[in-house]
């Protein structure tokens, strides 16, 4: 049995159909207030990016976690996909979530029973679950950290493959290869090709440590569907037109 695609991952599908890959933006509730994250979201929405992220390794939750959200519905009409490191980084007032486990973790916390202690939550909320695979490679900063990640060596393609690959199996339809946020440099395309090539029609997601639209590029020709940016749209002067150059330098 499979789990059907909704409404948010077919957009997500659609906007990389049509224009070669999709941007999404990450914006973490614990940097800025509420109503500074609704003035990011607008303004990445203006440059173009197709959804907005939310959530962070620490502080994610409760109060400044609806709140947040609540904001970026209010300013945007983008569909806001959680980003949960724990059970208690859900939330009812957003579209969807990445329901996903941290493959090459050590803990059974975030390989399984943050997942179990969530699940009747998103059903009670009705989120639709993206089911994805979240690999963690060197350096992994913050959230290899936090998530107990045993982490894959830059120049080790073949056990992301080896992840990703299992992950498939295991009927994700998603795979993240994440470097860590703020990371110095970002996912080595060699393994983001790799993963692309035997993964086929699984979107390919990276993060960590994008600040230009050409390390975006680079990525997209290796094989990524979708690009991730945080900290540097936290950092930006002008966010609507960093965004801009993002996604105008990934879209065929
Ligand atoms: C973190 O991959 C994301 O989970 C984004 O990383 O903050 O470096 O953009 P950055």
């Amino acid at each position: 049995m499979s789990y059907k695609m909704g409404r948010v991952e077919l957009h997500l599908r659609d906007a990389i159909k049509e224009r070669g890959a999709g941007h999404l933006t990450l914006i973490d509730p614990d940097s800025q207030s509420p109503q500074e994250a609704g003035g990011m979201a607008l303004a990445a929405s203006q440059g173009g990016t197709d959804a907005i992220m939310v959530g962070g390794s620490m502080g994610a939750t409760g109060s400044l976690l609806h709140d947040t959200v609540a904001e970026i519905k209010r300013v945007t009409d983008l569909p806001v996909i959680l980003f949960p490191a724990s059970a208690a980084g859900l939330c009812e007032n957003a579209d969807a979530v990445f329901f996903m486990s941290l493959l090459n973790s050590r803990s059974p916390s975030y390989l399984i029973e943050n997942q179990v202690l969530g699940a009747p939550l998103v059903l009670r909320y009705r989120l639709e679950a993206l089911p994805m695979a979240y690999i963690i490679i060197e350096p992994g900063g913050t959230v290899g950290y936090v998530g107990d990640a045993r982490l894959i060596p830059r120049e080790k393609p073949e056990l992301a493959l080896a992840y990703a690959l299992a992950g498939k199996y295991l009927g994700m339809r998603l795979v993240y290869l994440e470097a860590g946020s703020g990371a110095d440099s970002p996912v080595p395309a060699s393994i983001v090709a790799q993963v692309k090539r035997l993964l086929g029609d699984a979107l390919v997601i990276v993060g960590g440590g994008i600040r230009s639209g050409r390390a975006a590029a680079e990525l997209v020709a290796a094989g990524a569907d979708l690009i991730v940016t945080g900290t540097a749209v936290e950092k930006s002067q002008d966010v609507a037109s960093f965004i801009f150059e993002l996604t105008s330098s990934i879209r065929r």
